[in-house]
């Protein structure tokens, strides 16, 4: 029978027969890989499990988030995972290496591998071919231990490219251009599968900017074929031998299909407040600009930065904006000194930044007051750049740089030849000396924390009946920066639960955390797709800290869905949409616990508005576990 791409994968990595969509399967990670915001949790989280070394052919602690180091928060984070890599045998980046899934994906992503990721953006190595996905900490942790990690069955979308981009649109015009026309919810339960003769004219950084991004319309992951444009990056990374050519058999059957012509695509963006709100560039001509950031894991390679400075050639920064640039890696970077860009760069008055996230989570280069910014980023959730009232446009960077020079959005129309495209040197500056490999034997390495690493903390088990109040109401695709805001300083504290906690919903309602105390027992109650974006397990372990049992919604993302799951909150849907306007905020809900079937309907009773329906889509494991109280309660219990 021929076989698509992930079926090919998935089938390689199941511990069983490839079940029927939205089922679950148990797949086989290959590799890891955590960041430090999610990772000091995922490493405490794998140390309670008592596994004394990673059982993954590989797993890798990347340091790129929380890089700014004021006070002594960040660096004792920083030294925590340095001396658990170093025991738990996982290789680690230390700060200003760069940012996880660009070096992820120059040193370390394969071709047909399972990666699991503590972070969302994950899936940027499906553009060389590996089946990568996001997860919370403990996730990944389980993982790390050698457990399976279980997901629905996904659909698979082919999305096939015809032609090739044409003038100034580029590689994130074609993801832009899916998400206007999917939606922020569209991939839900989704592979994305690029298929075409436009696949070919994609180089391997182009196809990741793709497939990172891919994270925004909530899918499960994007992949890409493994072909010449794959070999020849590993060839160029000195990694000819991860190669393997890997490609959907012919007549292989897809659910969904999609065709993006890129000889018709122009340059787009996306506009405030989320990233599915696509218009032309060439719409927004004559909109001032005040901040212009290059960067983060969508478009930080050096054919970006590359191509940036060639548009900044000659020219200068328009006086009105401040612009910067982080680099994704120090290989791109020194690939950039090498060939004279950086110092256009710095001649055209761009700010050259560490290569770390920086400004798209939040750590500094905030806009100004009511500010327009234009990044070349994958979020512009409102209030995720620091500055509540600033209106974030999400751009490529050839339309970044252009805007850079101008002060102001202008038609592309009128930008004259666009600079030409940049592939990589044939021997790009190895940075892998700059990893810490771990020795054979870790057992002897003592593990450094700081005051600020707080014990996990261990949950109560769920009783038979759950007597709890409505503590917020909320609408669609609340994001996971609207439950537990990053930043410098609220980002500085995810090793620390209790003093995290305060900070819930505190972007959305000041008075969340006092409401939830005075209750006690809490229920959130949401919209569609709750939970969206980020894969930070703060956004469900503060909320159960403060006390959240329940989180009833008209839908869930993948990932915050199973994080409710692994710290013991029941995830309900409702079974007519139309009971959410029922549910008002003080109510209190009573759940019988005892009549929960996994997988199955009930009724709970809401005060004012009697018996309404909910279901669940928990397996008989995953019920086990939120009855146990979270995960680590129910590993103790196996144990
Ligand atoms: C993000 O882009 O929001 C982050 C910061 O990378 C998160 C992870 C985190 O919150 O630490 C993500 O995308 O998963
Ligand atoms: Fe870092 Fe931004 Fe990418 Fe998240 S989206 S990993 S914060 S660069």
């Amino acid at each position: 029978m021929a076989h698509n791409l992930t079926q090919k994968i998935l089938a390689a990595h199941s511990t069983g027969p490839l079940p029927a969509a939205g089922e679950p399967i148990a797949l086989r990670m290959d590799q890891a890989l955590t960041q430090d915001a999610t990772g000091t949790m995922a490493w405490l989280q794998f140390e309670a499990l008592g596994v004394p070394r990673v059982k993954t052919d590989l797993a890798v602690s990347y340091v790129d988030h929380n890089t700014l180091q004021m006070g002594f928060r960040n660096p004792d984070d920083h030294r925590f995972l340095r001396t658990a890599a170093a025991r738990f045998g996982a290789v680690f980046s230390p700060a200003g290496t760069g940012i996880c899934h660009q070096l992820h994906l120059e040193n370390f992503a394969k071709p047909g591998a399972t990666l699991i990721g503590s972070d969302s953006h994950t899936p940027t190595a499906g553009g060389i071919g590996s089946f990568a996905m996001g997860a919370g900490g403990l996730s990944v942790a389980l993982a790390m231990a050698g457990q399976p990690y279980v997901i629905p069955m996904p659909k698979v979308v082919r999305v096939t490219l015809t032609g090739s981009l044409q003038g100034w649109a580029s590689a994130k015009d074609i993801i832009l251009h899916l998400l206007g026309l999917l939606s922020v919810k569209g991939g839900v339960g989704k592979v994305f599968e690029y298929a075409g003769p436009g696949v070919a004219t994609l180089t391997v950084p182009e196809r990741a900017t793709i497939t990172n991004m891919g994270a925004e319309l909530g899918a499960t992951t994007s992949l890409f074929p493994s072909d010449e444009q794959a070999r020849q990056f590993l060839a160029a990374q000195g990694r000819a031998g991860d190669w393997q050519a890997l490609a959907a058999d012919e007549g292989a059957a897809y659910d969904e299909e999609v065709t993006i012509d890129l000889n018709a695509l122009q340059p787009l963006a996306a506009a405030p407040h989320m990233p599915d709100n696509v218009v032309t560039v060439a719409s927004l001509a004559g909109l001032g600009v005040d901040q212009v950031a290059i960067g983060s894991c969508t478009n930080s390679s050096y054919a970006d930065l590359a191509q940036a400075a060639a548009v900044m050639q000659g020219g200068q920064v328009a006086a009105r904006v401040d612009a910067s640039v982080n680099p994704g890696s120090k290989q791109v970077l020194a690939m950039l000194a090498q060939d004279g860009g950086l110092v256009t760069l710095l001649q055209s008055g761009m700010r050259v930044l560490e290569c770390a996230c920086g400004a798209c989570i939040g750590m500094g280069a905030s806009p100004v007051s009511q500010g327009v910014s234009v990044r070349t980023f994958n979020r512009n959730f409102e209030g995720r750049s620091g500055t509540k009232d600033a209106n974030v446009y999400l751009v490529s960077p050839l339309t970044a740089a252009q805007v850079a020079r101008q002060g102001q959005f202008t038609d592309p129309a009128g930008w004259g030849t666009p600079p030409a495209k940049v592939s990589l040197p044939a021997t790009p500056p190895s940075i892998r000396h700059l990893f810490h490999f771990p020795s054979q034997e870790g057992s002897g390495v003592e593990i450094t924390r700081g005051p600020n690493i707080v014990a996990l903390e261990m949950f109560a088990p769920l009783g038979q009946t759950v007597e709890a109040k409505v503590v917020i109401t909320l609408g669609d695709n609340i994001t996971t920066d609207h439950i537990m805001p990053a930043g410098a300083e609220i980002t500085a504290l995810r090793s620390n639960l209790p003093a995290i906690s305060e900070h819930v919903f505190g972007r959305v309602d000041a008075g969340f955390v006092a409401r939830a105390r005075a209750a006690g027992v809490g229920v959130i109650v949401a919209g569609e797709n709750y939970g969206q974006g980020s894969s930070r397990e703060h956004a469900a372990l503060a909320p159960r800290h403060l006390g959240v049992r329940v989180v009833l919604a008209k839908s869930l993302a993948r990932i915050h869905r199973a994080n409710l799951v692994n710290f013991g909150i029941i995830p309900f849907t409702f079974v007519y949409a139309a009971d959410y306007a029922k549910v008002a905020e003080g109510a209190m809900v009573k759940v019988n616990a005892q009549a929960l079937v996994p997988g199955g309907e009930m009724l709970v009773e809401v005060q004012g508005a009697g018996q309404i329906a909910v279901k669940n889509d928990l397996s008989p494991d995953e019920w086990a576990v939120i009855r146990a109280g979270g995960f680590l309660n129910h590993v103790k219990t196996m144990l």
